[in-house]
């Protein structure tokens, strides 16, 4: 479809703008069929930027290798340009907004010079739900193309419910990389250098700025901009939640169904948890969503959550058919790899794909890779964030209800880590306010998911949304709490705390996970329905050593190691919080949350 075409005037107005500013050589507006997907990637494979895989093993299926300034997230050029620094808060990187528009209009000038322009309406929700939120990219790549179609719904159904005049977030995306006369990207992924990249948040004016990437939640601007960043603005002036958070169905074996939402920190373990298979005889687990929710009350009072997304951009590295069966049949064919190793079979390979690799492969960075196990200094063959881009409806364990736009009533929030030490299996808050105290204390060993932060170190990472507020922190904490003010306290869902990766002191981790996590899960089933054995301790209500069902790896003394409170180690967590942590937020950080710090301290030290 042409601009000219287009019927709503303003998106009309707004397109021609950013044409005459960023010059592209042609102009789409993007229909959502799967000719242009196709189209899309034969594009990308004529550029030498994407390599098709088996049509026989694979179908559908295309292997990119990104440049390795573009891998993940760059957290330390995101920014929050509210009007006022304060908004943005201590954990957001902030430029004034005309400064950093005035800085990134002069990168857009002729950004697309050599190159197609597509505008991309796409809905995150589906098409023409209540809940769902419209928003269109503009951009210079149609591996961007691709991958929102898959990750988002896409196309003329969405102008559709536009019309004339509906609202949308609009959005600029261009990698930067300009092309000269009869220049072609031949196999070089574009972008441009780390200091010109830009992922821009105007949360006032409800506007995404993206420069110089083309990688994952920088580019594929429904995901972490729109759903989480500036969806977390509206959700406070609207009284919802906007979270970082998978979405599971979970069924017992007497048929009830519970849904449970989980808030962990990128690449600690959302997909898995949201696919997995019970281990526990006669319990079932379904997906709703991998990554974010979208939460409000409904007309009963209870909280109803929508995945606004279409599609799982997750983490490859680690999946298998023990640890994830469910993604990788979701990814058997019509699936984009970005970043993994290609076997000569054109067929991929990853670090803990469950198999080691039958011969040379090409690895992530376009070189012959020989797999040696001896050398525990090989570089992996796939980047530790390298991902596949699937579509949900190809999971064999969607739920039947996921594009239900009315939402699914939620039981339970999990909030969890990677936490060697210290932090328990599982832990159940005392109260809605004490398990919002829980979720702004979230720590995690850092993982590859961002470029910028040293893996391995543990950070706060509050809600699992550290990356992802687009406004004050303090303020955020302030609205869970005003959230728990508006529930019926009957009716809100009960609040835990997860750790799967303790480690023993040969640095092993102690839980198997995965499929075992089933075992928890029950648990926390169980305790929502009021039946669950638990023990009152200082930190919140713990099982009993016997409430949980041991996996036969998980010895007594391991099971009792998982389920003690450490009180020494978390005499130091909470110095550590109150010295460190809360008091960045100052006078924001709302007075319960001192409270609760203080009566834990005091139940740490009776
Ligand atoms: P994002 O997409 O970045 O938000 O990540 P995510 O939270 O969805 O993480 P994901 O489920 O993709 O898991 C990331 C890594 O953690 C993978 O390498 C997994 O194999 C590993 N992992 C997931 N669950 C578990 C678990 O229960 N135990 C252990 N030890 N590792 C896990
Ligand atoms: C994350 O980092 O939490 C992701 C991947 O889910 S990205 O879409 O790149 O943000
Ligand atoms: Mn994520």
């Amino acid at each position: 479809m042409k601009v000219q075409e287009l019927k709503h005037t303003g998106l009309k107005q707004w397109v021609e703008e950013a044409v005459a500013l960023m010059t592209p050589d042609t102009v789409e507006v993007c229909d959502g069929t799967q000719a242009e997907y196709d189209r899309m990637i034969q594009i990308n494979i004529d550029n030498g930027l994407a390599t098709p895989l088996n049509p026989w093993l694979l179908p559908g299926s295309v292997l990119f290798r990104s440049d390795p300034s573009d891998v993940a997230r760059v957290e330390n050029r995101t920014y929050i340009a509210s009007e006022k620094q304060d908004d943005a808060g201590p954990t957001n990187n902030w430029i004034d907004p005309k400064e950093l528009k005035k800085t990134m209009t002069e990168l857009y000038r002729g950004s697309m010079k050599g190159r197609t322009m597509y505008v991309i309406p796409f809905s995150m929700g589906p098409v023409g739900s209540a809940i769902a939120k419209i928003g269109v990219e503009i951009t210079d790549s149609p591996y961007v193309v691709a991958n929102m179609h898959t990750m988002t719904r896409v196309g003329t159904p969405v102008l559709d419910v536009l019309g004339t005049n509906g609202p949308y977030v609009p959005c600029f995306h261009s990698v930067g990389k300009p092309l000269g006369a009869g220049e072609k990207d031949n196999g070089t992924w574009p972008c441009a250098p780390l200091d010109k990249k830009y992922i821009s948040h105007f949360p006032e004016t409800r506007e995404i700025w993206s420069y110089g990437s083309g990688y994952g939640g920088n580019a594929l601007l429904g995901k972490k901009c729109l759903a989480l960043r500036i969806a977390s603005v509206l959700a406070r002036d609207e009284g919802w939640l906007a979270e970082h958070m998978l979405i599971l169905k979970i069924t017992n074996p007497q048929g009830t169904v519970k849904y449970i939402t989980g808030a962990f920190p990128s690449a600690c373990g959302k997909t898995n948890l949201a696919m997995l298979i019970p281990t526990v005889p006669g319990w079932t687990v379904e997906t709703v969503g991998d990554d974010i929710a979208w939460m409000k009350f409904g007309k009963d009072g209870r909280l109803y959550a929508i995945n606004p997304e279409a599609g799982f951009f997750g983490v490859a590295p680690g999946t298998n058919m023990d640890s994830n069966r469910n993604a990788m049949e979701t990814i058997r064919k019509n699936t984009i790899f970005t970043n993994v190793a290609l076997t000569k079979e054109k067929t991929v390979w990853w670090e803990g794909i469950g198999y080691d690799a039958s011969g040379p492969l090409i690895d992530w960075n376009g070189n012959e890779w020989v797999q040696d196990k001896h050398n525990k200094e090989q570089k992996p063959a796939a980047h530790p964030n390298s991902r596949f881009t699937g579509p949900a409806k190809q999971c064999p364990v969607i739920a039947k209800e996921w594009e239900d736009p009315a939402g699914v009533p939620i039981s339970a929030f999990l909030f969890g880590g990677r936490r060697p030490k210290t932090i328990p299996l599982v832990n159940q808050a005392k109260s809605w306010v004490h398990g919002v105290f829980m979720g702004s204390i979230v720590g995690s060993e850092v993982t590859a998911a961002a470029l910028d932060v040293k893996a391995g170190t543990i950070r706060r990472d509050p809600f699992a949304m550290l990356p992802f507020c687009g406004y004050h922190m303090g303020d955020y904490f302030k609205h869970w709490i005003s959230i728990g003010k508006k529930g019926d306290p009957e009716k809100l869902p009960k609040i835990f705390f997860v750790n799967w990766f303790r480690k023993s002191s040969e640095g092993k981790f102690i839980w198997p996970g995965y499929g075992e996590n089933s075992r928890v899960l029950a648990w926390i089933f169980d305790r929502c329905v009021g039946t669950g054995k638990a023990v009152d301790t200082p930190i919140g209500f713990l099982p009993t050593v016997d409430a949980i069902s041991r996996p036969t790896e998980v010895s007594e003394a391991d099971m009792q190691e998982l389920l003690t409170v450490d009180i020494d180690g978390w005499k130091a967590e909470i110095a550590d919080v109150r010295q460190n942590h809360y008091p960045k937020f100052g006078d924001k950080l709302p007075k319960e949350l001192y409270d609760e710090l203080d009566a834990i301290e005091k139940r740490l030290n009776g």
